[in-house]
This record gives C-alpha cells, sequence and structure tokens, in this order.
C-alpha cells in the first residue's frame, strides 16, 4: 500500500526556499523594520499632553463631578475652573457635563471619565482627544493658550444621540 502517512518523504523535500521566495521575505522584513523606525521616531517627537489615571465607578465619579460643580458653579450648567484646581467632566449619553471656564495660561487638570459606554471627547480645531470609558478616570494636563469658546464633541460612535453629543470649554483672559 502506497503512500500513508508513515512513508517517508519524497526525495527533495528539503530543499531550500526558492531565490524569489526569499527576497519577497527580506522585502516584507525591510518594511516592518522601516515601519517599526517611522513609529518609534514619531513616538519620540511627538508633543504629548501628560496623562494621569485612576480607578473609579459610575457612582464615585459622578459624585465627584456634582461636588465640584456646587464648588464652583456659575450658571445652570457651566462652572468657573479657578486657576490651581482641577477639573472635572462628566460623559454620558449623550452630553458632556459641565461647560468649563478656564483661565488662558494656567495649566489645569481636566479629569474625564464616562459612566455609561465609551465615549471620545475632542477639542474641535485643537487635535485633542480622550478616551472616556466607565470606570476609568483619566486627567488631561493642560494648559490653554488661546481665549475663546471651544467646542466639545464626542468622537466616538455612541447610540442615536452621538451627533448631538457636545460640550463647551471656555477661556477667558
Ligand atoms: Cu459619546
Amino acid at each position: 500500500m502506497a503512500g500513508t502517512a508513515f512513508d517517508p518523504p519524497g526525495a527533495g523535500w528539503e530543499r531550500r526556499m526558492p531565490p524569489d521566495k526569499r527576497l519577497f521575505l527580506w522585502v516584507l522584513l525591510a518594511q516592518a523594520l522601516f515601519l517599526i523606525g517611522v513609529s518609534a521616531t514619531m513616538l519620540a517627537s511627538a508633543h504629548t499632553n501628560p496623562v494621569k489615571q485612576f480607578q473609579t465607578t459610575p457612582e464615585a465619579f459622578s459624585q465627584r463631578v456634582a461636588e465640584f460643580v456646587d464648588k464652583y458653579q456659575v450658571g445652570p450648567r457651566t462652572v468657573r475652573v479657578p486657576p490651581g484646581e482641577d477639573a472635572y467632566l462628566l460623559a454620558r449619553m449623550w452630553s458632556f457635563y459641565p461647560d468649563l471656564i478656564l483661565k488662558k495660561g494656567q495649566a489645569y487638570t481636566i479629569w474625564y471619565s464616562s459612566v455609561d459606554v465609551t465615549h471620545n471627547p475632542q477639542i474641535a480645531g485643537q487635535r485633542l482627544s480622550f478616551q472616556a470609558v466607565p470606570g476609568h478616570a483619566q486627567g488631561v494636563v493642560l494648559t490653554p493658550t488661546t481665549t475663546g469658546t471651544f467646542l466639545l464633541y464626542c468622537g466616538e460612535y455612541c447610540g442615536v444621540g452621538h451627533q448631538a453629543m457636545m460640550g463647551k470649554i471656555v477661556v477667558e483672559d
């Protein structure tokens, strides 16, 4: 009976890979090294805002936001953050709360988290985007350098109200 699984392989089975296939693998390797190099360079030269974090729960984070709003509230949903104080921003379907007023030239830590699903607060025109995840508070350290009103919108599809999910950051002199 010929050709069972226990037969020795035919002659020449151990032959080396043909040159064109070897070349193909070298090209792949070169591409991979090139991309790793590009990524490392981008990482090393990127100007990123430092991010801090702590574990939380939706309830605990909502509580913090409520205390923060109570302390510094200046309008129905607006808070003026004194320089040196941390700001809190709550993301939920489908709003950011509260609106923040910051002072130009002051460094702030803005703590943000979500109480339901993942959201992605982004500041329009500022190339700043944050991932807000329930159970996880992150604090971005930023110093506003331009006065004006900046729209905050959600960059992560989060349900039927996603496109209306907005907030506001006002930077004053
Ligand atoms: Cu959202």
